[in-house]
């Protein structure tokens, strides 16, 4: 194998203007790039996304990896298991909080990307070999609505997505596209102009629970491969022990009642972090009566970090669950995550950052581990568009 002759990050912006890194990793015969997205509703459990003192900069997060990691990784062999190993022992915190899991996911993708170089192999099917995992095409997860903390609170659940699972992703995207097209229509009809929220979704305000879901399942109409799901991010809305829905208190039952309801009226089979990321006890009563009907799925629960995530499974607190490689800092914790979310029967959905770059990696990630979802927003974002574009070029390359 190759070794490394370079490793840089500089600065640049993501889909909310904030600054985040591009790294590029550099091989006698190829340079890979790559870049991180940021999260807003972020779980308290999740590796520490170094920023300066101002809370927005990462001019620290660079320079940890223009100094630090660079000097240690320059004439290493290009292995992307060992190299995890040294930056995890090179920055020495649980949290990752000295060189930044942000600066370390940089590094890990972009010498994943240079590791399939070399062995020339696309992406994703370098993934696969690497976790003996069966690749396979992910239903898009695609965001209509945008509440919660991506909108300031005009909605109550922060996402609102339709899942579209057919023969392949051209089709997938194509019916998901015009579903969201029709949403357009219908908003524009009964509401009129509207923001948008951070995933590029429609962000109307609704009186009602049960009003945003009546809308979506008006505008999939008979579309057979679709169904609903939706992010609640219910620590967002926790306050003081109550679910704070539409100004209204609501306590753990309450709230399950009204997701036990929806299932039942909507056909919604998929609901993300269905309440506070330490309500333990009603994850589980959930995942037990509901588990059938709706997979109900861990992101601040479970912040793909392995050690949490065998906790989650042994408590039967989900079946499934977001893999989101910023959440832990290095892809092969990642993988670890798989692994056991795997050998459990849960399945994975592959996910976005609310702030997000053109970065593609989770396209060739969702499809080389095979996971059930890909959750990359709403298509009027070009940060989100190149996720599902990608998957569509995987389609080709899948058959070649
Ligand atoms: C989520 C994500 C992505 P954020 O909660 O699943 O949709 O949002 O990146 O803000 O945590
Ligand atoms: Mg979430």
């Amino acid at each position: 194998m190759a070794t490394i002759t370079g490793v840089h990050a500089d600065e640049i912006r993501d889909s909310r203007g904030n600054p985040t890194l591009e790294v590029t990793i550099t091989t006698e015969e190829y340079s890979a790039h790559a870049s991180v997205p940021s999260g807003k509703s972020s779980g308290t459990r999740e590796a520490c996304e170094l920023r300066d003192a101002d809370g927005v900069g990462v001019t620290r997060a660079i320079a940890n990896v223009n100094t630090v990691i660079r000097d240690a990784l320059l004439h290493v062999t290009i292995d992307s298991a060992q190299i995890d190993r040294q930056l995890i022992a090179l920055d020495g915190t649980k949290d990752k909080h000295h060189l930044g899991a942000n600066a370390m996911l940089g590094v890990s993708i972009a010498v994943m990307r240079l590791a399939a170089k070399e062995k020339a192999m696309p992406l994703w099917k370098y993934i696969a070999e690497l976790g003996g995992y069966t690749p396979g095409f992910p239903r898009l997860y695609m965001n209509m609505l945008n509440g919660g903390a991506h909108s300031s609170f005009r909605l109550p659940f922060q996402e609102y997505i339709v899942a579209v699972g057919a023969a392949g992703p051209r089709e997938s995207y194509a019916k998901a596209n015009a579903i969201f097209e029709t949403l357009g229509t219908l908003i524009s009809e009964r509401y009129g102009v509207v923001p948008m929220g951070d995933e590029g979704g429609y962000s109307p305000e609704m009186n009602g629970i049960e009003t945003p879901f009546a809308l979506l399942n008006e505008a999939m109409g008979a579309e057979a491969m679709a169904f609903l799901a939706i992010d609640a991010a219910a620590s967002e809305f926790f306050h003081d022990g109550k679910y704070v829905i539409e100004g209204a208190p609501h306590s753990s039952d309450e709230l399950f009642k009204i997701y036990e309801d929806l299932v039942k009226k909507f056909h919604l089979k998929s609901i993300e972090d269905p309440f506070d990321e330490v309500d333990f006890s009603t994850f589980h009563r959930i995942t037990t009566e509901l588990g059938t009907r709706a997979l109900i799925v861990g992101d601040d629960l479970t912040v793909t970090n392995p050690e949490i995530t065998k906790e989650m499974i042994a408590e039967h607190r989900a079946n499934g669950m977001i893999i989101k490689p910023n959440q832990v800092g290095t892809l092969t914790e990642v993988f670890e995550t798989v692994r056991l979310a795997k050998e459990a029967g849960w399945k994975l959905i592959a996910s976005h950052r609310s702030g997000e770059t053109e970065d593609t990696f989770i396209a060739d990630l969702a499809v080389g581990i095979g996971a059930y979802g890909l959750k990359a927003g709403a298509p009027t974002q070009k940060e989100r568009r190149v996720k599902y574009e990608r998957l569509i070029e995987i389609e080709k390359e899948f058959t070649q």
